[in-house]
């Protein structure tokens, strides 16, 4: 009879964790996106409308963070500017992508990056080149 009872109540508890957990996951995932090292500055910042090409772009983690992957493309078309891979895995906050010249036009950036504790994140950003 005991044993019955703890069967009888485990299986009722089951569904009860079941939920709980499935909530859990549902609003830690996207915390998670933000909580680590997110990317506090960038420049050109997004959206900025420039008068020249930038030679440089500059990306600012809250932590020390390796860029995995950084594409840069023209948003008109989708052609991807070719770009050297310096930048890519280099454990810092601050990393610099060298640009080539780039033509007037929007651009772009989508980048990923793993942070210290291994998660990975991303994120895109566009800028344009309107000379005047
Ligand atoms: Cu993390």
């Amino acid at each position: 009879m005991p044993f019955r009872f703890v069967r009888h109540a485990a299986l009722a508890v089951a569904p009860v964790l079941l939920l709980a957990l499935s909530m859990l996951v549902s609003v830690s995932v996207p915390i998670s996106v933000q909580a680590h090292s997110p990317m506090t500055s960038v420049t050109p910042a997004d959206g900025a409308r420039l008068t020249s090409a930038p030679a440089t772009i500059e990306m600012r983690f809250r932590d020390p963070s390796r860029l995995i992957r950084f594409g840069l493309a023209a948003a008109e078309d989708g052609t991807d500017v070719a770009l050297g891979d310096d930048h890519l895995m280099v454990e810092a906050a601050d990393h610099t992508v060298t640009l080539p010249p780039l033509g007037a036009g929007s651009y772009v950036a989508s980048w990923r990056a793993m942070g210290e504790d291994g998660h990975v994140i991303k994120g895109r950003f566009s800028f344009t080149i309107a000379p005047e």
